[in-house]
């Protein structure tokens, strides 16, 4: 037996490759100073690698931006208007991922996508019918050489496959996926030849779009691409590796394949398990067994995994992870701060490398010190559980999710209550957090602040912000969340049941992170958490303040969960402690909440069928336990940062909020022609601009889009407001867009007038 991992972090165990990135793009540091950090971080994870005995190292998972891009971009997958710019390939590279600016020329990004079911975003290629398919790149096999010079002796090379590629892209020409067949086949041959002459044994082939539902033009799809490639692998091996999911539907057809290895994920569900019991697996093939999981921190259970590795009856595995394990943090060992009862029970990715080493020697029977110590430990295993808590899950009743009355009646006593003009105006939340928002909170962080000096400075904060809007004449006021950092991390920390890393990054896009809370124990709050800041943003204005809270779901989804216990127990512990803020906010007069669910739709289920049952059933009830119980007069607000809910509408109406805004600027009208077919109920607040880039929109230009909106929509359900939170902007720019938002808005209504 061996063991691999599917891929390595790269960010660098403290973010080196952001800094270093970051740094480049301001002109900071030169190019080559940024290309030998990138070496430096490669080498000391392949020594890392090495040190745990890992047999089959990954070589190519290493990337600037995206490992996604780094493929297209390779296969010279790159639209005009970037090679217009004749930049330096490296420039070329980042522009096609945060876009490019300078005096005479500006260049919007490529579009991200959520990578599967993960908070980890992917850049989405456009293919037009200009695109020239041809191998370009040389990454991949620089870092080859590269790795064999640093002495790793037996690389695994690492790609993105053709049918994953096709499958994500987004084709806006007359040439569909079909068309580019044989252009994609030659390339991809061509990258198998240049490895295989490397002197390299495997090449790891990533698709994990295997486990969405492959349909049968899917099928067909597949298999024509692999049967002409894996026709011209020559001597190398060739393992296609899939994770996320089941591969149910070309199982059958991995088999008959020529591929000398599977990788299959046998953590994220049990079917894969089922499938090889089931169908058997070829005596000449190797099965990676994904056991060691990579989307999840806490150490693996030898015994259990051992059951499962035994269950399968192949006889050729290697061992691996379950997915790259560039979605959970570098190390456990830095985070000294946790209680150590915790922190015995964390395995990131360094720690992951040691268990696969640990149970190489357990099935290889030399392991049983290091499978009786991970036996104990398991036993030893002590979540504080709340007996109040538990308690109060279990008297919840059906009534407790439904809001009475219903919506249309809601409706109109919240419109007698409010008394806002047609078409009311707000923002989605957060104000822009300027230099001097982030200093003040990493000031009392380092304790070089009292506790009135930091709440004085965001009061400060919030007022300046309120009399802005009353100015501009915004309709729905917000106090600007100058207290907040990620809007998952703040309300983390306010609430019993978490632990926090201090160094626990994980890469979100590019160079940005997030550093999600971990769900330890039992959840509930055990005082208000934003009821200060709204009552005291409240006292300032006549207008209506509206309160700020983050849903169960998103605050579930953007954690790393406990595996004890079911996802709905803990989405409904968190629920009832959203709940409890809910309702202190309205005993306090706040009078409209939102509660936004940002990551709502991310977690569905790979598969249509698992959708409800295993999702949406849970994920749609905690939601209306946060809010049911509140007056008729208060009204709710959630908030959705991706606008592809075209398929889940009915799931969304079913929140039972009274607004939901969502990103839709690119005044894109298909979500809003759904909507309006499905008889969409909530009030929508479809985004007038996009938040993501600095440029100001004119006031005719959302006037404009208004007025688009209003074609397909009744003027009783609209709302108009930004995309999304502006807490990623600049000031300056944030301020006249929103002056200018509010002047079309007015417009619009004073046009109305004039023909009614
Ligand atoms: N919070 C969390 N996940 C998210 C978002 C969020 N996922 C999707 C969406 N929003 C976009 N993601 C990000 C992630 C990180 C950043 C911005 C948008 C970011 N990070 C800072 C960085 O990496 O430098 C660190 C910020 C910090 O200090 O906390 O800017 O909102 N959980
Ligand atoms: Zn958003």
């Amino acid at each position: 037996m061996t063991t691999t991992i599917i891929g390595f972090p790269r960010i660098g165990e403290k973010r080196e490759l952001k800094f270093a990135t970051e740094k480049y793009w301001k002109h900071e540091i030169t190019q080559s100073e940024l290309l030998q950090t990138a070496r430096d971080i490669r080498l000391k994870h392949w020594k890392l690698q090495q040190q745990a005995e890992i047999d089959l190292i990954p070589v190519g998972d290493f990337s600037f931006f995206d490992g996604f891009l780094d493929t297209f971009f390779a296969l010279n997958i790159v639209p005009k208007r970037f090679r217009q710019l004749e930049l330096s390939t490296l420039d070329e590279y980042f522009a096609l991922g945060r876009g490019f600016q300078d005096e005479k020329r500006s260049v919007k990004a490529l579009p991200m996508k959520k990578w599967f079911n993960t908070n980890y975003h992917y850049l989405v290629p456009d293919w037009d019918d200009h695109t020239d398919v041809k191998l370009v790149g040389t990454k991949l096999f620089d870092e080859i050489k590269e790795a064999k010079v640093a002495g790793v002796n037996n690389p695994k090379a690492v790609i993105i496959g053709p049918y994953t590629l096709l499958k994500l892209s987004r084709f806006s020409g007359s040439k569909k996926a079909p068309d580019f067949l044989e252009d994609v086949v030659n390339a991809y041959a061509e990258i198998l030849n240049k490895v295989s002459e490397l002197e390299v044994g495997w090449i790891q082939i990533d698709e994990p779009a295997l486990c969405f539902d492959v349909n049968v033009e899917d099928r067909q799809l597949f298999n024509q691409l692999y049967t002409s490639l894996l026709s011209q692998k020559g001597q190398l091996k060739v393992l296609l590796q899939t994770y996320f999911g089941d591969i149910r539907d070309v199982y059958e057809d991995t088999q008959k394949l020529d591929f000398d290895g599977i990788g299959l994920d046998l953590v994220a569900t049990s079917h894969n398990v089922e499938l090889i019991q089931e169908n058997g697996f070829d005596d000449q093939k190797v099965l990676f067994a994904g056991i060691i999981n990579g989307r999840n921190i806490w150490r693996n259970s030898y015994q259990s995994s051992v059951k499962t590795l035994k269950s399968l009856g192949v006889k050729n595995v290697i061992l691996s992870s379950s997915s790259s394990l560039l979605h959970v943090p570098f190390t456990a060992a830095s985070e000294t701060q946790l209680p150590p009862d915790v922190q015995q029970h964390l395995a990131f990715a360094v720690e992951k490398l040691d268990e696969l080493h640990d149970l190489n020697l357990i099935l290889e029977g030399n392991g049983q010190e290091v499978l009786n110590k991970n036996t104990a430990l398991f036993k030893n295993i002590r979540h504080p559980e709340s007996e109040k808590v538990r308690t109060r899950v279990a008297s919840l009743t059906a009534s407790d999710y439904v809001r009475e009355p219903g919506r249309n009646e809601r409706e109109k006593i919240q419109k007698a209550e409010f008394n806002l003009p047609v078409l009311p105006t707000t923002t989605i939340g957060s104000f822009p957090q300027t230099r001097d928002v982030r200093q003040n909170r990493a000031k009392f962080r380092r304790n070089e602040i009292s506790r009135e000096e930091y709440d004085q400075f965001n009061k400060d904060k919030i007022k300046r912000i309120v009399e802005f809007q009353e100015d501009i004449g915004l309709d729905v006021l917000v106090h600007g969340e100058y207290e907040r950092n990620d809007m998952v991390e703040y309300f983390g920390e306010k609430l019993d049941g978490f632990v926090f890393t201090k160094n626990g990054w994980v890469q979100s896009y590019g160079t940005r992170g997030v550093k999600p809370p971990i769900i330890w124990g039992d959840v509930s709050r055990n005082a208000p958490i934003t009821v200060d800041a709204s009552v005291y943003a409240q006292s300032l204005t006549d207008k209506v303040m509206k309160g700020m809270l983050t849903g169960p779901v998103t605050i579930f989804n953007w954690s790393f969960p406990r595996e004890d216990i079911q996802p709905k127990e803990s989405v409904t512990q968190i629920a009832l402690a959203i709940q409890d803020e809910v309702l202190d906010l309205e005993e306090h007069g706040i009078k409209i909440i939102q509660i936004d669910e940002a990551a709502l739709r991310e977690k569905l289920p790979l598969r249509k069928t698992d959708w409800f049952k295993e999702y949406l059933d849970w994920a749609i009830p905690a939601f209306r336990l946060v809010h049911s119980s509140v007056q008729p007069t208060t009204q709710i607000h959630t908030h959705m940062c991706y606008s592809e809910f075209g398929d889940i509408i009915q799931a969304i109406d079913d929140m039972d909020a009274d607004v939901i805004s969502f990103e839709a600027s690119r005044a894109d009208l298909v979500l809003i022609d759904q909507l309006v077919q499905a008889h969409f109920e909530t009030e929508v607040g479809p985004g007038v601009y996009d938040i993501h880039s600095p440029r100001v929109p004119s006031v005719e230009e959302i006037q404009k889009i208004i007025e688009g909106f209003l074609t397909k929509l009744p003027i009783k359900s609209l709302w108009v407001n930004p995309d999304c939170g502006l807490k990623t902007r600049g000031e300056k720019e944030t301020f006249d867009s929103l002056k200018n938002l509010v002047e079309a808005t007015k417009r619009v209504r004073s046009s109305l007038h004039e023909t009614s």
